[in-house]
Parts: structure tokens; sequence; C-alpha cells
């Protein structure tokens, strides 16, 4: 095959590293599971506005596509790749909340993936399936505050569907990056949620990853959204078995999503912080942090909300990445107060 054409203008990284050299390195190699570089790209080719164009099929593409891999993860995380991945998720924490009334909500997930599966791009749907069954039976046996239920979401009605993310209890619908890169494959067939009976605890199925296990209460209560996700994820760790790699840490479908695989953010409701939008955006990042909008990923702020998050997820711990939020959040909430 011949040198992609379709990244000309394009400022993914994909784009950045994919050059004649290593296309040509990487042709006629294939995965056990038969992925080819091909499939990596498929996103990025189709939509050149990515920011990072790649989605991983299986876990030996990370290694396998490694010259193309590894410098994308570097751009993604903004640092080398560690010797070893940092791992410090403790259930107890000395962690201080978050007390402020502008914060609205805190949400802490982590990406995580099953070892004896393709990734979810790679995923055929009887697969898919098996991942949702194996998942949904490890959430039922949970006990204690962790305690819920499992719906499909082929068994939601739209109406349903729709409450739930209006309440952020449900994955949205999948985008164009997702469906280009196959992720999407057979949607809604497979995905579903779990959910404890206060929302408080969640596993999304099948969505960008096999799972994004999640903590969401409100207010700033950070110590506890920690303490709920580190006794969730570890029940379902004995019980599943994570997909992981020493230096890349838990592996997942985007390389933005490596290392901890943790995203957490509160929201929070900061009127001159959302009126000077670039300029927060900036000051978030010298905090290591990221600014969404109030319905995730490339959304746009509603009513003053920000989503507020840590921007790094490869190089430092679950309880560094947590510190760095809290320490970051009251810099913003002081800047907000100074106007
Ligand atoms: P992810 O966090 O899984 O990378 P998104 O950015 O799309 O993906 O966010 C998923 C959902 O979680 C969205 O509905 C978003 O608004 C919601 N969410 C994120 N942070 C919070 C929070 N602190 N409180 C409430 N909902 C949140
Ligand atoms: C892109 O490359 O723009 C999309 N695949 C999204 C990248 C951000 N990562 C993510 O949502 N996990």
């Amino acid at each position: 095959m011949s040198f992609p054409k379709e990244l000309n203008g394009s400022h993914s990284y994909l784009a950045q590293h994919l050059t004649p050299e290593v296309w040509e390195s990487l042709q006629g190699l294939e995965t056990s599971l038969g992925f080819k570089v091909q499939d990596l790209i498929s996103t990025g080719i189709k939509n050149p506005d990515s920011s990072v164009g790649l989605y991983l099929p299986d876990q030996e593409s990370f290694a396998l596509f490694a010259p193309l891999v590894e410098p994308v993860i570097v751009s993604c995380h903004k640092r080398p790749i560690p010797n070893e991945q940092p791992f410090d998720f403790p259930i107890e924490s000395d962690l201080q909340d978050l007390q402020d009334g502008r914060i609205l909500s805190t949400r802490i997930r982590v990406a995580r993936n099953l070892t004896d599966f393709p990734l979810p791009s790679g995923l055929k749907a009887f697969e898919r399936l098996e991942v949702e069954a194996l998942v949904r039976e490890a959430c039922l046996e949970l006990t204690g505050e962790l305690k819920g239920d499992y719906v499909s979401v082929v068994d939601l009605s739209p109406e349903a569907q729709d409450k739930m993310r209006a309440e952020h209890l449900l994955f949205q619908e999948p985008d164009r990056f997702l469906i280009d890169g196959k992720i999407a494959n057979d949607w809604p067939q497979g995905r579903g949620v779990f959910s404890n009976q206060d929302h408080s605890f969640m596993v999304w199925v099948n969505e960008e990853d096999h799972l994004r296990i999640m903590a969401l209460v409100d207010g700033g209560a950070l110590k506890k959204a920690a303490r709920i996700l580190a006794t969730g994820l570890k029940a379902l760790d004995e019980k599943l078995g994570f997909m992981k790699d020493d230096r890349l840490g838990y592996l997942a479908s985007c390389p933005s999503n490596l290392g901890t695989g943790m995203r957490a953010s509160v929201h929070a409701q900061l009127p001159i912080m959302a009126a000077n939008l670039d300029q927060t955006k900036k000051m978030a990042v010298e905090l290591g942090l990221q600014v969404r909008g109030s319905a995730g990923e490339h959304s746009d702020v509603d009513q003053a909300t920000l989503d507020i998050s840590n921007q790094h997820r490869l190089g430092l711990s679950e309880l560094e990445i947590l510190q760095t939020l809290s320490l970051g959040i009251k810099e913003i909430l002081k800047a907000e107060e100074k106007g």
C-alpha cells in the first residue's frame, strides 16, 4: 500500500509521526490476530482533524507498531514513556475533600481492558458479547455499597438513554472517530452500564474500552470518590484481570489513556473562568489540568459549568493525579474569586 496522502495538512499526532520512513518500516507487519498498521490508523485517515488519530486493536500492536505508536504516546502524554509505570491507589488515603459550593460533582474514571480479548476496535461481534457477559457477571457479584444492576443499551428506550446521558450515567452515541476506528461496530449491541443504587459506582461496558470504571459523587467529595473507585477496581481486577504492561501501564484503545487510565474531574460552576475560556485553558495546562465542556469530550460549556480534570495519566500514580487535581482546583477557585 502507498503512503496515505489523506494526512497531508492534518495536525494529528498520527500525521506528525507517520513519516514515509516509518510507514515503510511497518509494511508487511501483522499481529498474530491479523491486525496491520492500516487497522490502527483508519480513524485518523478518515478524520484528519483528529487530535490523536489512532486506536490500538490488540495488545501485540503496541510493540509491533512501536516506531509509530511510541512517538504518538509521548506526544499525547507530553513526557517520555517511564521505565516502569508507578501505581499507588490505596482504598484509604489522606486526600482532602474539595469543600466549595461551586463544585457540583466529582468523578474519577479509569479505562481497563480484559487480557484475553482484542481491544474494542479489534473485537468481532461475538467476542464483544462475551466481554459484556463476563463483565456483567463480575459486576453483579459486587457487594456492599457497590451492589447494583446491569442494563444493556439494547434494552433501553431512546428516552431512557437520553435521560441517563443528561445525568452523566451513560456514554454518548458513538462519534465519527469511534465509528471510523471500528470501535462502534455493531452499536449498540454488547454495550451497557452497571450501576450501584446511588450511581456512585458505575462500569461502562464496550464503549471506547472494554470497561470504564468510575465513581461519581456530589460536591467535592474526592476522598469518598477515591475510596469507592479503589474498592471497586480491586474487586473487579481480582475477578477479571486487566491488560497491563510494565512501561505503558494499563493498556487502552487510545494512546492518551495509557498508564493509570485515570481521568479525575470536577464539574465546577465558575462564571468568570467560563467567560474567559481560552485563558482558563492555558492556566489549567500550567497546573497539569485540562478543561472540557459540560457534557464531556468535544462538548460546549453549558451554564458556566466547566469539567476540569488531570491532563496526565502516564508516568505518575493515581494518588499523584488526585493530588494534582486537588492543588490545581484550589488555584482555579482562587483565580475565580480574584476575577
Ligand atoms: P471520559 O471521562 O470517559 O473520558 P467524557 O469526557 O465524554 O469521557 O465524559 C463522560 C461523561 O462524564 C460526560 O457525560 C461528562 O459530562 C461526565 N462527567 C465528567 N466529569 C464529571 C463530573 N465531575 N461530574 C459529573 N459528570 C461528569
Ligand atoms: C481523536 O484522535 O481526536 C479522537 N480519537 C479522540 C482523542 C482523545 N482521546 C479520547 O477520547 N480517548
